[in-house]
């Protein structure tokens, strides 16, 4: 997308470049670029979702596989995957600001 295009994107536009901005910022870190890794995942959540689910650096790996949200089971996150995890993460928030 060019340059002057995105400068009139909406707000939600810009959010939908920033999610797959930082999807790829993480994914790339090895040779599985199309991916999150366990370990990528885990830096992506420490990094870019810290007040809404932060990881303590402490824990192991198994935490952020609990959040991770892996549908076809192969111990990685991709894109569609990715995205259905910040769906559920808003709607919880959604739910916690309500009180539900
Ligand atoms: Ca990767
Ligand atoms: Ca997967």
């Amino acid at each position: 997308m060019a340059q002057s295009q995105k400068s009139n994107l909406t707000k939600l536009e810009k959010a939908l470049l920033t999610i797959l901005d930082s999807f790829y910022k993480y994914s790339e870190g090895d040779s599985d670029n199309k991916t999150l890794s366990n370990s990528e995942a885990k830096d992506l959540i420490n990094a870019e979702l810290p007040h809404i689910l932060g990881v303590s650096k402490n824990n192991d790996e198994a935490s952020v596989r609990d959040i991770m949200t892996d549908l076809d089971k192969d111990g990685k996150m991709n894109l569609r995957e990715f995205t259905l995890m910040l769906m559920s993460l808003a709607v919880a928030c959604d739910e916690e600001s309500q009180g539900i």
